[in-house]
């Protein structure tokens, strides 16, 4: 397993600005649902067309985590103008909150299926079974930073949030009394997360919906792989890609659905292929 650094040497830092389309009706959207801040995805209050989404995201592989990327997935060709992916966990010295990555998504739109996937220049390199990974061809396909650059960390858990006018920085910590509640929310709105939890980290989710951990020795129990359908999130395969499909999201989860811990799947998954599990440990972690 090869475990990347905590920071996404290519990822894009700055102040986000906020001028856009879908996410400021979806910011609209939620805050009159009151549904603002931390908390998992809320339910789709955006009007005039399919919310966006967080669908997949790959964050560790067998060898180099060369093919990293995240999908997202809404209405065919909607702006992502204002809109950011950030990635929170921990720092050189903080055990939590810390803004890992910041990337502005601000300049893309979505594909004429609907789906966006932003990868490192290196995605595509690796094959498993024959297969190197593709971004299917009516997806937005867009290259983030150079080389193996994106980095997604898997040596602990990870909350992964879809944001609107994110005014934060890397290494900012969000966190301060490390309680696991965000005492710091430089973002609009959250518009979707997704929480992948790792056996036996300390380091608290801050989304209600979570992935992991799974009974995957290879990985410590970390969901290398998450894709998303109507009933949640899913783990898919570490030394293989038989789940992964970035740039297309059969089902976008209905209102409601994303609140999902799938660990037992993931566990049946792993034995259905041979692949070596143990009981999952929570060790003094947070998860809840
Ligand atoms: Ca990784
Ligand atoms: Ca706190
Ligand atoms: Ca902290
Ligand atoms: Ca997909």
């Amino acid at each position: 397993m090869t475990v990347n650094g905590r920071r996404g040497a290519g990822a894009h830092v700055g102040a986000g600005a906020i001028a856009c389309s879908a996410c400021a009706a979806m910011a609209a959207g939620a805050a009159s649902a009151g549904l603002t801040g931390a908390g998992g995805g809320f339910g789709g209050a955006f009007t005039g067309g399919v919310p966006l989404r967080l669908t997949e995201i790959r964050v560790d592989q067998q060898g180099t985590d060369s093919d990293e990327y995240f999908e997202i997935s809404g209405t065919p060709g909607a702006s992502l103008a204002g809109c950011w992916f950030v990635a929170i966990g921990d720092g050189a010295s903080d055990p939590s909150g810390v803004v890992e990555m910041a990337i502005n998504l601000g300049t893309w739109a979505l594909g004429a299926n609907g789906c966006l996937v932003a990868h490192e220049a290196s995605f595509g390199t690796v094959a498993f079974d024959g297969r190197t990974l593709q971004v299917h061809p009516d997806a937005a396909n867009v290259t983030v930073g150079t080389g193996d650059s994106l980095n997604f960390e898997n040596s602990d858990s990870i909350t992964y949030l879809l944001v609107s006018g994110f005014a934060g920085t890397v290494g900012a910590d969000l966190d301060t009394d490390n309680d696991g509640v965000l005492d710091l929310t430089p973002w609009t709105t959250v518009i979707d997360s997704v929480a992948f939890v790792r056996a036996g980290s300390k380091e608290p989710a801050y989304s209600e919906a979570r992935l992991g951990p799974v009974d995957l020795t290879a990985t410590g129990g970390m969901p290398p792989h998450g894709w998303r359908d109507a009933k949640g999130w899913h783990a898919g395969g570490y030394a293989s890609w038989n789940e992964d499909t970035p740039g297309t999201s059969s089902v976008v989860p209905a209102p409601g659905a994303a609140a999902t811990l799938l660990a037992a799947l993931a566990v049946g998954k792993a034995r259905r292929r041979g692949e070596p599990f143990r009981r999952a440990r929570t060790r003094g972690g947070r998860r809840a």
